[in-house]
């Protein structure tokens, strides 16, 4: 079974860093009713959620996503691309201590989980303004004894890997190609995200367990790129909308506000 690690919207969000977006004022207390109902969908999609405490003084700390990479194996845990946020993991590790074996990468290496696709055995990481070189390398090395393999991916003009694809399910990358070097994907099926909703390449695959039994895939998109939920029904794929738009103010999505992975405690 899954299991996310979430925690709440600092309410010094107002600080949290900007790399491609311009400041907008955010809204804490929209922001955090709009994180609780995005907790509620995963609940609602079977995945309990585990909230850590709250971190008043780190602007950016409910975008855990960063903050670690889990495979079944391990939990590795980054020197984050951004100093700012680099008192974020702590926590995070004492937490996913009770599920993983923890292994730390080290200066002068830099990676974001942001810029972390995995699919199946296969890693696809961001070499972005917050990854770098050598943290690809050491994950790489730290993932290599369990067969994992780890491709780099350029991009541009975004944030993360993720910000600019995800993966969807049935063999399928939801892709914004002017942001991410799509070159890598060979083999995968790629869907070009619509004309006007550039950002909606972050979206969040869950496999959902409903009534115990039955399992499903479902695709949580932002309600904020509709073009992008018709296209993605037309083509059958389950999707999920929420609103996230405080976040999408601090350049969050939908994949950065969770840790999901398989809780072995449960299976
Ligand atoms: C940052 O710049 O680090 C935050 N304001 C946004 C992080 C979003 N993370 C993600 O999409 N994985």
């Amino acid at each position: 079974m899954l299991i996310a690690i979430t925690r709440p919207v600092s309410p010094s969000i107002n600080r949290c860093e900007l790399t491609f977006h311009n400041k907008e004022p955010i809204d804490v207390s929209k922001a955090a009713t709009q994180h609780a109902a995005y907790e509620a969908c995963l609940r609602e999609l079977g995945v309990p959620v585990v909230s850590l405490a709250i971190e008043p003084d780190l602007p950016d700390s409910v975008f855990v996503e960063d903050t670690a990479v889990v495979v079944d194996e391990l939990a590795v845990i980054p020197v984050m691309g951004a100093a700012s946020r680099r008192r974020e993991t702590a926590s995070i590790a004492a937490a996913l201590s009770a599920y993983r074996t923890l292994k730390f990468l080290e200066p002068p290496a830099t990676l974001d989980g942001g810029d972390v696709m995995r699919i199946g055995r296969r890693l696809f990481v961001g070499a972005s303004s917050r990854t770098n070189a050598d943290g690809i390398a050491q994950l790489r090395a730290a993932l290599a004894p369990f067969d994992y393999e780890v491709t780099a991916v350029d991009v541009k003009l975004c944030l993360h890997l993720k910000s600019g694809c995800s993966y969807v399910g049935r063999n399928s990358i939801l892709v914004n190609r002017e942001w991410v070097d799509a070159t890598q994907f060979d083999g995968f099926e790629l869907i070009d995200v619509p004309a006007g909703e550039p950002a909606a390449s972050n979206a969040l695959l869950i496999e959902a367990v409903r009534e115990g039994l039955v399992e499903e895939q479902v695709v949580i998109v932002p309600s904020a790129f509709p073009k992008t939920i018709e296209m993605l029904e037309a083509r059958g794929f389950g999707v999920q909308p929420i609103d996230v738009s405080e976040l999408q103010k601090a350049e969050g999505g939908v994949t950065c506000k969770s840790i999901i992975f398989r809780d072995p405690r449960s299976e």
